[in-house]
């Protein structure tokens, strides 16, 4: 499976916008454009159709021999065959997520600000999150942190850390620019016309960038 050292292009599967129906097919999609890493984030859903969702999708992240992740339900990472879960800010502490999904679990954390990035990190998850840099209809409720902090994030932490928030391929160089390195692209895939050939555009401009 590909090391989280290896991955810059992280997408997420959200229930939010693709039907229920559409989630295997999607998943190909973006895994046929280069995603290196997946999340099943479905919010609201529950933990039955959570699980009966990531039967579905793990054995196509496994065969890519790409981790794949569940949003929340760390309880739920064995029994689904999924690779790890990943934590909001008022959600498990990472060590209760690492014990609940079990060993050798990869484990991420979102973070809103380079001091929570820093406090983050002593809970020594396997990557952050950190944004949302721009305005995002995915997660409307959050104020944009903007690119500021991304220089000095990756100046203070050693650990993956994957920009988030409102980048789209015709923003994306920008955010490589502003220092970032590893991207999650939700809404801009999902709802592309064509998700896997937007995922390998994606993809291109961060392999070109040099840091991928
Ligand atoms: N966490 C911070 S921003 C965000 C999440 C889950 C949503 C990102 O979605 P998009 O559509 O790429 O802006
Ligand atoms: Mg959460």
């Amino acid at each position: 499976m590909k090391t989280l050292a290896e991955c810059s292009l992280y997408g997420i599967v959200d229930t939010g916008y693709v039907a229920r129906e559409r989630l295997g097919t999607i998943t190909s999609q973006l895994l046929q454009g280069g995603a290196d890493i997946i999340q099943l984030r479905a919010k609201g859903c529950a933990p039955q159709e959570v699980i009966a969702m990531a039967l579905e999708i793990a054995p196509l992240c496994r065969a890519a021999g790409i981790p794949f992740i569940l949003n929340d339900h760390s309880e739920l990472v064995r029994e689904v065959g999924a690779d790890g879960a990943h934590v909001g800010q008022d959600d498990l502490s990472v060590s209760e997520a690492r014990r609940l999904a079990g060993p050798g679990a990869i484990i991420g954390k979102s973070t809103h600000s380079v001091e929570q990035a820093i406090a983050a990190s002593a809970e020594s998850p396997d990557y952050i999150g950190f944004g949302p840099l721009f305005a995002t209809p995915t997660k409307p409720d959050y104020t944009p942190i903007g690119t500021e902090g991304i220089q000095e994030v990756h100046a203070q932490l050693s650990l993956p850390i994957f920009c988030i928030g409102g980048i789209k391929l015709s923003n994306l160089r920008h955010v490589l620019d502003t220092g970032a390195q590893r991207v999650v692209i939700v809404s801009d895939l999902l709802l592309a016309d064509d998700p896997s050939g937007r995922t390998a555009n994606c993809k291109s401009v961060l392999n070109l960038s040099g840091r991928a």
